[in-house]
């Protein structure tokens, strides 16, 4: 099998909640939420892209903090990787600027009242535990 494409993805924690966002685009994707992310380019570092693509989608300074261990199967070649982010102070607060129309901040008990995208469920299950651990 040819090398897997890594899309990263961004578990952003802040006061114990966890961003989420609605996808606006693609069409099939359109309404499912997600951990904000995207492709990491030729070349590019996971960590690296992570942060570009924050502040691309989401118009914040964000440092990645740690990678929640495991990989998710997206559509082939693509996996899903997942850090842990918090904002740099100072930041901009999240705002949908690309692929999203909708972003919310979860608590531990809300965390399943949006309709995550299938392939994100599993990540989201594994990063559950460190919203009380590190989100404060
Ligand atoms: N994807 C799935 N879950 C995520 C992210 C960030 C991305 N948390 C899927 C959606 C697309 C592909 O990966 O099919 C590439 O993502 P993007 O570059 O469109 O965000
Ligand atoms: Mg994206």
């Amino acid at each position: 099998m040819a090398d897997p494409i890594v899309v990263v993805g961004a578990a952003l924690l802040d006061g114990g909640r966890l961003l989420a966002a609605r996808r606006s685009a693609p069409a099939d994707l359109a309404g499912r939420w997600e951990l904000p992310g995207g492709k990491v380019e030729p070349g590019e570092r996971p960590e690296d892209a992570l942060v570009r693509e924050l502040r691309e989608e989401l118009g914040i300074d964000a440092d990645p903090v740690e990678r929640v261990p495991g990989q998710w199967p997206l559509r082939a070649p693509y996996v899903l990787r997942v850090w842990t982010a918090r904002l740099r102070p100072g930041s901009p607060a999240p705002r949908p600027l690309q692929d999203h129309d909708e972003l919310r901040w979860l608590t531990p008990a809300e965390l399943w009242d949006v309709p995550w995208l299938d392939q994100d469920v599993p990540a989201v299950r594994d990063v559950a535990p460190r919203l009380t651990a590190a989100g404060r």
